[in-house]
């Protein structure tokens, strides 16, 4: 399993807040080198699968509609200890208790419409890059 690998999603609101290229730049200046990227909408059914571990939560219906309302930018990225660092740079899913600095204190509104994913293990970044991209178009 590698572990210098993590996937994310730049949600629906920082691509309709035109923070794609804010976001990208802070991804950028903390290391990580972008492998796999593209602009994407998840349908109804890809987003009841991606979140299926959340199903049972009260959430559940507003987080399914709230990431298939519009685009969001898909991207495996690399870099040494990559899930880890990956969710400290974007801080905590709560924007009012994540830290200064991090993505979603800057650009996250809630806790539900919290401006990036960012995968949890080794194992989940491998199942979730895998969700959104072939093995062709991961470099
Ligand atoms: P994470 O994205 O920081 O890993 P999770 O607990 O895995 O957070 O939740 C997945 C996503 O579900 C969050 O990023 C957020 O969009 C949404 N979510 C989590 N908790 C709540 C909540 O209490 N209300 C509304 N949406 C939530
Ligand atoms: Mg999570």
């Amino acid at each position: 399993m590698r572990t210098d690998r993590t996937f994310t999603m730049l949600k629906p609101d920082s691509v309709e807040k035109g923070h794609i290229g804010a976001i990208l730049e802070k991804i950028n200046a903390a290391g990580f080198k972008i492998v796999a990227m593209k602009l994407t909408q998840m349908t109804v059914d890809d987003a009841k699968e991606f979140y299926a571990i959340h199903k049972e939560r009260p959430f559940f219906g507003e987080l399914v509609e709230y990431m298939t309302r519009g685009p969001i930018v898909a991207a495996i990225l690399e870099k040494d200890n990559a899930v880890e660092d990956f969710r400290t740079l974007i801080g905590a899913t709560n924007p009012e208790e994540a830290a200064e600095g991090t993505i979603r204190k800057l650009y996250a509104a809630s806790i539900g419409e919290n401006a990036v994913h960012g995968s949890d293990s080794d194992e989940n970044a491998a199942i979730e890059g895998a969700f959104h991209f072939a093995g062709r178009d991961t470099f």
